[in-house]
């Protein structure tokens, strides 16, 4: 598949590299690897990563203008379903190619790569640059280093496999890069999101059954001076809490006039919950968007059955 995934990029002359809205670390340095990756392969391509940016990921690198294209190739990261494609409809390009790690939701594309149990997409791309003539260099290394980081948050999460380490191991022998540079980029914060931090520990509500969720309303992010997608982000906070299985942030994004609620856990599957909701995601990590907080309440309703159900079935609990 990878030899596939080559000769289409090969072909195309104009390749546009797309993504999921909200973007996340992962997402955007797969686009921003490849797309530097494809560009150092083929200098004569034009190649463009597009999708909406954020100051917050800048330390990945930048990405590119949206422009009108003709004949170009779309490949998709991170995406599993068309309406989670930021700034690209797949009906616009010539051939379109899949590269993502989320539990199959839909086809939309010609191509589609999926390895459902890859850390992260970033790890997907040190795989199809080692099996291609795509070529790599320290910068490219160390941007996809981001990705496999954030998504298997720093090795954490079960999805960080033998080739998980292999890979690294690969990568960090060929293009030696400076690991603790990359975690200040990446784990450096502003003293007020810590704040946020302790009120959200001050005032989670923790259901009969281990859901930990919080509120966190626009008036709460401006007393923090946080803005929404920091704020949301605070979920990856609270792992780890014997009294917790499923924490949920439900965060106020009146920019965008929606509540967004950002899902994870250590025991019962979520993403099929969040589905229910319009939402989706991986088995643990999941994101779902409302209208309104009760909107969101009712979801916690449904994760708390969700735990109880994962106490039985595991015998937790007294
Ligand atoms: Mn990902």
């Amino acid at each position: 598949m990878f030899k596939q995934i080559y000769k289409v990029i090969k072909k195309y002359d104009t390749i546009v590299i797309a993504r999921h809205i909200g973007v996340d670390p992962d997402a955007m340095a797969s686009q921003i690897a490849l797309r530097d990756s494809i560009k150092l392969t083929f200098p004569h391509k034009k190649v463009v990563a597009i999708g909406t940016g954020t100051s917050r990921f800048s330390y990945i690198g930048k990405l590119d203008k949206l422009e009108e294209y003709q004949n170009a190739l779309l490949i998709v990261v991170d995406t599993p379903d068309k309406r989670r494609i930021d700034l690209a409809d797949p009906a616009d390009f010539s051939y379109v190619i899949k590269i993502d790690h989320h539990p199959f939701i839909e086809r939309f594309a010609n191509l589609e790569y999926i390895e459902d149990d890859s850390s992260s997409v970033a790890q997907i791309i040190m795989d199809l640059l080692l099996h291609t003539k795509l070529q790599c260099n320290q910068s490219i290394a160390k941007t996809l280093y981001y990705g496999l980081v954030s998504d298997s948050n720093r090795f954490l999460f079960s999805n960080s496999t033998s080739k998980t380490f292999r890979l690294v191991s690969i990568y960090l022998e060929q293009y030696p890069f400076d690991i603790t540079e990359v975690y200040q980029n990446m784990y450096l914060r502003p003293f007020n999101e810590v704040q946020l931090e302790g009120y959200i520990s001050q005032n989670m509500i923790v259901t009969d059954h281990g859901v930990g969720y919080i509120d966190i309303t626009d008036d709460i992010q401006n007393k923090f001076k946080v803005d929404s997608a920091a704020a949301g982000n605070m979920v990856n906070h609270f792992n780890h809490i014997e009294e917790i299985l499923v924490w949920v942030t439900i965060t106020e994004d009146v920019k965008n006039g929606q509540i967004r609620i950002s899902i994870r856990s250590r025991g019962p599957k979520i993403n099929t919950i969040a589905e229910n909701y319009h939402g989706g995601g991986h088995k643990f990590a999941s994101g779902v968007k409302t209208q309104t907080f009760e909107e969101a309440h009712l979801i916690i309703r449904d994760l708390d059955q969700a735990c109880l159900e994962y106490i039985k079935e595991n015998e937790l609990g007294d």
